[in-house]
């Protein structure tokens, strides 16, 4: 079996610079915890196209764990179902850690935050259930925006008609982001660093950028602050290196 894995030292790089207030807050949980000393590994697919591998990625990173990337391999089909069933649910992403195997994206979110306390979730209880609740709309809901617009990186449609029933999800992520900026103070959606509720909805801020969905100037900088994150700056450009021609694959992107 080929299994493609990458590593991903957070020791090995340098602490990212964060913008706005989230470099200068001392009361944080530092980004790049300890691995203690367990080995980690990530399932993950289609860096363009599936969005639930980008969350649990981009939750690990931002929970500062050490891993390795268990990349599906699109054109392999044994290796593919070899790697998926390495997963209860057998889908992507799964995370291995510390004799500990976690599936599926929220319940891989819940796990990082007790791993690096506070990495993910905001401290304040009642901060954290209003994450929690809307992490949670996220992970069960707003089918006709994943339907309409799927993740495409690599893609760019200026002029796309959205379909009207994702008109009704995209009015409401949109109250969603304006409340969590508006009570939070930004420049991230619980406040000084991105969060479990920023990776959750980062695959949201791509299908606005790729679809050219039309947003009030405060929301539009959100989504390019989100971008310009330096690990989705890393998940974009290996993205944008994925082979052109891959099927399109069954799955609930
Ligand atoms: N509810 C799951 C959804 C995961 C999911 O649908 N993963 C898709 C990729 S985006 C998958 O593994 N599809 C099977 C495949 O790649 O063949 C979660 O939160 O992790």
């Amino acid at each position: 079996m080929v299994i493609a894995t990458r590593k991903t030292p957070a020791s090995a790089r340098p602490a990212p610079k964060r913008s706005g207030t989230a470099a200068s807050s001392p009361k944080v949980a530092p980004r790049r915890a300890a691995s203690k000393g367990a080995a980690a590994s990530l399932s993950l697919s289609s860096k363009n196209y599936s969005s639930w591998s980008l969350r649990g990625w981009l939750m690990a990173r931002l929970a500062g764990l050490e891993f390795a990337e268990v990349v599906v391999p699109p054109d392999d089909a044994d290796a593919r179902k070899e790697i998926l069933l390495l997963s209860p649910s057998i889908l992507v992403p799964c995370l291995t850690h510390d004799g500990v195997k976690v599936w599926d994206t929220l319940a891989i979110g819940e796990y990082l935050d007790e791993f690096n306390p506070g990495s993910l979730l905001p401290r304040d209880r009642v901060a954290r259930a209003h994450c929690r609740a809307l992490c949670g709309e996220m992970h069960s809901g707003f089918a006709s925006l994943r339907s309409a617009l799927p993740m495409n990186l690599k893609g760019d449609f200026p002029g796309f008609k959205v379909w009207a029933r994702a008109e009704g999800d995209i009015e409401r992520i949109v109250a969603i982001w304006r409340e969590c900026l508006a009570t939070y103070g930004g420049p991230f959606l619980f406040g000084a660093r991105p969060g479990l509720a920023d990776a959750m909805y980062a695959p949201v801020v791509t299908r606005f950028l790729t679809y050219h969905v039309p947003l009030a100037p405060e929301l539009a900088a959100y989504c390019r602050r989100i971008v310009a994150l330096p690990e989705m700056q890393e998940w974009i450009a290996a993205a944008r290196l994925e082979p052109d021609d891959i099927d399109e694959l069954d799955m609930d992107f």
